[in-house]
């Protein structure tokens, strides 16, 4: 399960109820205060991927308080069971319960892709912490590119990620260049709660003030 050092999937790590629950919890953020959107590029086109961020709002390439870019309303916290939840995933990934501070994820990103959506090669860096990412996929499979931290080139690997899987990328896997090439639409299993899609939930530590 380990992609390269720090990058754990743990496959099938969310049962179908909790990807339910997930689901639904998505759908009532979506709707606001700040409501979903495709964000804009400094270059004025829209990301085909919808977001909805929690704790602190992502645009490229800042994080803020208020949605500038989005009906100007503050951002929903994390809560607490979402955060608890990513405590859960960190400590079943890295299998060393004495690793590190406890994980206290001030972010949260729900990106959803529809059947054409796709997200280019990118490092997250508007973090100014190293704790690690963690990543929740909901829905339709997709084929996650996993590159390195130099290139947004080769070498990579290509990973699938199916409904319920669990990826966490801390220590030197944390600012490698990823993305989504691909979705593959019908592969979700009917009880998952998305009936069309892919729900990609990642929980970060910003390292933000304020
Ligand atoms: C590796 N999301 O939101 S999740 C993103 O499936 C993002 O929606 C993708 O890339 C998605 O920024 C990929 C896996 C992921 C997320 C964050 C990472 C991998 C990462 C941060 C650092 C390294
Ligand atoms: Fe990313």
């Amino acid at each position: 399960r380990t992609v390269a050092p720090g990058a754990v999937l743990v496959p099938d790590w969310l049962d179908l109820g909790e990807q339910r629950r997930l689901v639904e919890a998505c759908r009532d953020w979506a709707r606001g205060p700040v409501p979903m959107r495709a964000a804009r590029l400094p270059t004025g086109h829209a990301m085909s991927v919808q977001t909805v961020c929690l704790g602190w709002h992502w645009q490229p390439y800042r994080y803020s308080r208020i949605a500038g870019d989005a009906g100007g309303g503050r951002v929903l916290p994390v809560p607490e069971w979402l955060a608890q939840l990513g405590r859960r995933a960190v400590a079943d990934a890295y299998d060393d319960p004495a690793a590190g501070a406890p994980y206290e994820p001030d972010a949260a990103l729900i990106n959803f892709y529809d059947d054409a959506a796709r997200m280019g090669m990118h490092r997250d860096q508007e973090e100014r912490a190293d704790a690690p990412v963690v990543s929740l996929s909901i829905g339709d499979t997709c084929t996650f590119r996993f590159g390195n931290p130099d290139t947004r080139t080769k070498p990579y690997t290509d990973v699938e990620l199916q409904s319920g899987d669990l990826f966490v990328f801390g220590g030197p896997s944390r600012f490698a260049y990823h993305g989504v090439p691909k979705v593959f639409p019908g592969t979700a299993d009917p009880d998952c709660g998305l009936t069309s899609g892919r729900l990609n939930i990642t929980l970060r530590v910003t390292g933000l003030e304020g």
